[in-house]
């Protein structure tokens, strides 16, 4: 029984901010404020099947390199641009360009109001260095050295989490990357697929086998791993 198993679990609801929902956001995910109902739910559930539930805030300053209009002659959703690591120019990335979003302090940042704040333990803010872009929660993508770390990891640790359930927006970007970094930094690592929903719908398919091939659990709110 999960309730005495002793494991300690953690909820992570990534961005879930208005910029990424309808009707008014300016990179809204398709029916992105449709999953309010069932975070709700899983953050209603007791200490004992998550003792840490943490949401995640995409928290850009208005210079970050991932918005289309901080570079000349790029489109939104369409181009990309190269990011190199300030502190090693060999290692580079190609990313997606966006139109502005989630910037620090404003009300396109703000977490939608239909979601049970006052059961978050812990808030962490990602994307807030302007020279690199960072999907996941943990960290950018660079390693030597990394730029940016948000402190998720060490919090994890520190509260001797095994297990990680991530929900939210969106699911092929910064749902998928902190799934990914949660499973490479040792914790067995579950999305709920009706806990989420993708920027590029028609691409998810792709996205949640090759999230599986990378060690994530995709599972279903109906299963018993997240039920019990
Ligand atoms: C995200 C695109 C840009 C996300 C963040 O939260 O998935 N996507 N910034
Ligand atoms: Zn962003």
């Amino acid at each position: 029984m999960a309730e005495q198993d002793g494991v300690k679990r953690a909820l992570i609801v990534v961005d879930m901010q208005e910029d990424f929902c309808p009707p008014h956001g300016s990179l809204a995910v398709p029916l992105g404020r449709t999953l309010s109902p069932l975070i709700n739910t899983l953050l209603g559930l007791p200490p004992s099947k998550f003792s840490l539930k943490i949401a995640t805030k995409d928290w850009h300053p208005q210079s970050h390199i991932s918005f289309a209009s901080n570079h000349t002659n790029k489109y939104p959703f369409v181009d990309f641009a190269t990011i190199t690591n300030p502190y090693n120019p060999l290692e580079k990335y190609e990313t997606r360009l966006w139109p502005d979003h989630c910037i620090q302090n404003t009300p396109g940042a703000e977490i939608i109001p239909e979601l049970d704040k006052s059961q978050f333990t812990h808030v962490i803010e990602k994307g807030t260095d302007p020279r690199v872009e960072m999907y996941s929660a943990f960290h950018d993508p660079f390693t030597a050295p990394r730029v940016s770390d948000s402190g998720l990891g060490d919090l994890l640790k520190q509260h001797e989490i095994k297990e990680v359930y991530v929900v939210g927006l969106a699911g092929d970007y910064c749902v998928r990357c902190t799934a990914e970094d949660s499973v490479k930094e040792g914790f067995t690592t579950y999305v709920i697929e009706e806990g989420t929903k993708a920027v590029d719908p028609s691409a998810w398919e792709a996205s949640k086998t090759e999230m599986e091939q990378n060690g994530v659990k995709v599972v279903s709110k109906g299963d018993e791993v997240v039920k019990r």
